[in-house]
């Protein structure tokens, strides 16, 4: 690549050295270098591209690392990382033992807070500029960098609240493009986009009702603009706003006219944008889409039946029921707490509501699912996305602490199944109706079974599975993990000395089965791709001592350390529960078994 100036940016400091002029170069560089390394590498794209010019121009005008910066979500921060040093590890995003894919505090003085679940920015810069406040530094800067999609979460607006009543030197700058990862919803997104360019929202400005200063719309592409708007706004004090309007995916024209697909596109061609070709004949579906297309069925024969989802109508293929009936089926945006207790009071209506969250995101909404759907007993249907690892997205998406975070919750049945026609046959049970909420657990990518529209069967509640006897050692798997399970099975010398069965349900437990289990065994193995602190196995485990069984009992699972970012293979076998890393258990087991 032909580079004339990013090369010797090695440093924000680099960049002041420049004149303001060479920055339009940079910036065109800067853009390149971030289009070559995704096309082959893979990762965020359109984000990234859509703010290189705000980027610079943040770097250029402020002292970072001493103003402090605060990216949003993190994953429009490619170029922030590579204008502060790491330009030429970049290349390394989001692969095993390589940069994380959003800023990350361990990573670099000026990742000055770790992101990946949106809307914190405010919040967290706040935090610092009080902080400053309170050392009697009020010359520093603390910035915070939002998102239209992520500023419209409860969580920003309770930073904004609290900001408009302080006299932090906060600036809260507003990234509006209109999009997150899917179109942006709301009424504060059809507030926004009346905002144009040069046309300042005058009557009833709801920033401005929260004591900001407020600067904007200006083009977020145009460097003059955009210093020019630092000037101003740095003679104000206290909290302050700068609206930005950007194009997500600028520079590359297939990102900009498909905003939603080049958000994260998989390998593409650099020069045309093309996105490379996949095979994907013959594979069994994603397990995203089994919930999906499974529910606009169900919902056919079923008008009860409502979708909710919080900002993720694409990645969950929620889109499929907004298309066929979009009176049933909700994007609330980046709401999770709102998204369940929406979901909440429509089932105390009678509604079959299908809650689908990601096992990460739903972290966020706790106390709902505790306070507003499982103490009321209202039966809910969660549909847990991308639970287990998830790969290059690393720890902050990570989908393994549900099982321990829900099992302690009275009233809710935690449902695992272990390929796409267990998933499509829980989901048919629910929505017959339940006394109870059900959490339904399945992860991201695609299963094994490609044959999986198969007529609908109902599932007993608490029930697991018996798939094979054995004459030494038990094995019990949790949902999916199951696969790695079998084929480590099949790898053993001796198969017939180990039994397997399949949990089913983490809650209610299978008792008779595990009674029958610990009866049966001295020694037996509990797998699952989630933390074993208060995960499935420590159920069992608990089951077994309170009916005081006394087989030896191991737990396998993600030890208690955060997962970084790596392929899903790379990842199960660090934490040791890939096929191979589980054979060798197996084997280590039977080998002490049997010399005993
Ligand atoms: C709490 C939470 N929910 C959902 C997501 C998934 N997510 C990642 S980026 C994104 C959209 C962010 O859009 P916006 O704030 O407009 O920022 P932009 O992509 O335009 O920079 C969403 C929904 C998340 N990261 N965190």
């Amino acid at each position: 690549m032909a580079s004339r100036l990013l090369q010797n940016i090695n440093s924000p400091e680099d960049l002041r050295k420049l004149d303001k002029q060479d920055l339009l170069q940079v910036a065109k560089e800067l853009r390149e270098f971030i289009i070559d390394i995704v096309a082959t590498k893979e990762g965020h794209l359109g984000a990234s591209l859509g703010v290189v010019e705000l980027t610079i121009a943040l770097h250029y005008y402020f002292k970072t690392p001493e103003d402090l910066l605060v990216w949003d979500v993190g994953h429009q921060a490619y170029g922030h990382k590579i204008l502060t040093g790491r330009r030429d590890i970049f290349e390394t995003n989001r692969k095993l033992n390589g940069l994380s894919g959003f800023p990350k505090r361990s990573e670099s003085i000026f990742d000055t807070f770790g992101v990946g679940h949106s809307s914190t920015s405010i919040s967290a810069a706040l935090g610092m500029a009080i902080a400053s406040k309170l050392n009697g530094n009020s010359e520093k800067n603390h910035i915070a960098v939002i998102g239209d999609a992520s500023i419209a979460s409860g969580m920003a607006f309770e930073g904004l609240n609290h900001a408009g009543v302080t006299k932090a030197n906060l600036w809260v700058i507003l990234n509006d493009n209109a999009i997150g990862i899917d179109p942006s919803v709301g009424a504060l997104k059809a507030y926004l986009s009346k905002s144009k360019i040069g046309v300042k929202p005058k009557q009833d400005n709801m920033i401005e009702a929260l004591n900001f200063h407020y600067s904007g719309p200006i083009d977020g592409h145009d460097f003059e603009a955009i210093f020019k708007a630092f000037e101003e706004l740095e003679k104000v004090k206290g909290p302050k706003f700068l609206h930005l309007i950007t194009k997500k995916g600028k520079g590359l024209q297939q990102a900009e006219e498909n905003q939603v697909t080049y958000h994260a596109p998989g390998k593409f061609d650099k020069t045309t944008g093309e996105l490379l070709p996949k095979n994907n004949e013959n594979l069994s579906p994603k397990f995203q889409d089994v919930f999906g297309l499974t529910l606009v069925e169900l919902a056919k024969t079923n008008e009860q039946i409502i979708g909710i989802t919080p900002a993720m109508p694409t990645g969950s293929s929620l889109k499929y029921m907004m298309n066929e009936f979009p009176d049933r089926a909700f994007d609330v945006g980046i709401a999770e707490q709102h998204a369940v207790t929406l979901a909440a009071g429509m089932a105390t209506q009678g509604k079959i509501v299908f809650c689908t969250i990601y096992s990460t995101f739903l972290q966020r909404a706790y106390d709902q699912l505790i306070h507003d759907v499982a103490l009321q007993n209202l039966p809910v249907i969660f549909c847990i996305d991308r639970a287990g690892l998830v790969g290059a997205d690393g720890a902050t998406h990570h989908g393994i602490f549900d099982l321990a975070y829900l099992r302690c919750i009275p009233n809710l049945i935690i449902a695992t199944p272990s390929n796409e026609i267990e998933l499509r046959n829980i989901l048919y049970t629910a929505s017959l109706g339940l006394e109870n909420p059900i959490a339904i657990r399945y992860p991201r990518g695609r299963g094994l079974i490609t044959d999986w529209q198969k007529d609908f069967q109902k599932v007993e509640i608490g029930k697991g599975k018996k798939l094979q006897s054995g004459s030494e050692l038990a094995i019990i798997s949790v949902g999916t993990i199951r696969t790695e399970v079998k084929e480590a099975l099949q790898q053993l010398q001796q198969p017939e000395k180990v039994a397997h069965y399949d949990l089913g349900f983490v809650k209610p437990l299978d008792e008779k089965m595990l009674v029958e289990i610990f009866q049966q065994y001295k020694t037996v193995i509990t797998v699952e791709d989630g933390v074993i602190s208060g995960g499935a196995g420590e159920a069992v485990l608990a089951f077994a001592n309170q009916h005081q069984f006394t087989s030896k009992i191991i737990n396998l699972g993600i030890p208690d350390q955060f997962i970084e970012q790596g392929t899903t293979a790379e990842l199960r076998d660090l934490a040791g529960i890939s096929a191979e890393r589980i054979l060798e258990k197996f084997e280590q087991v039977l080998t002490k078994l049997t010399t005993r």
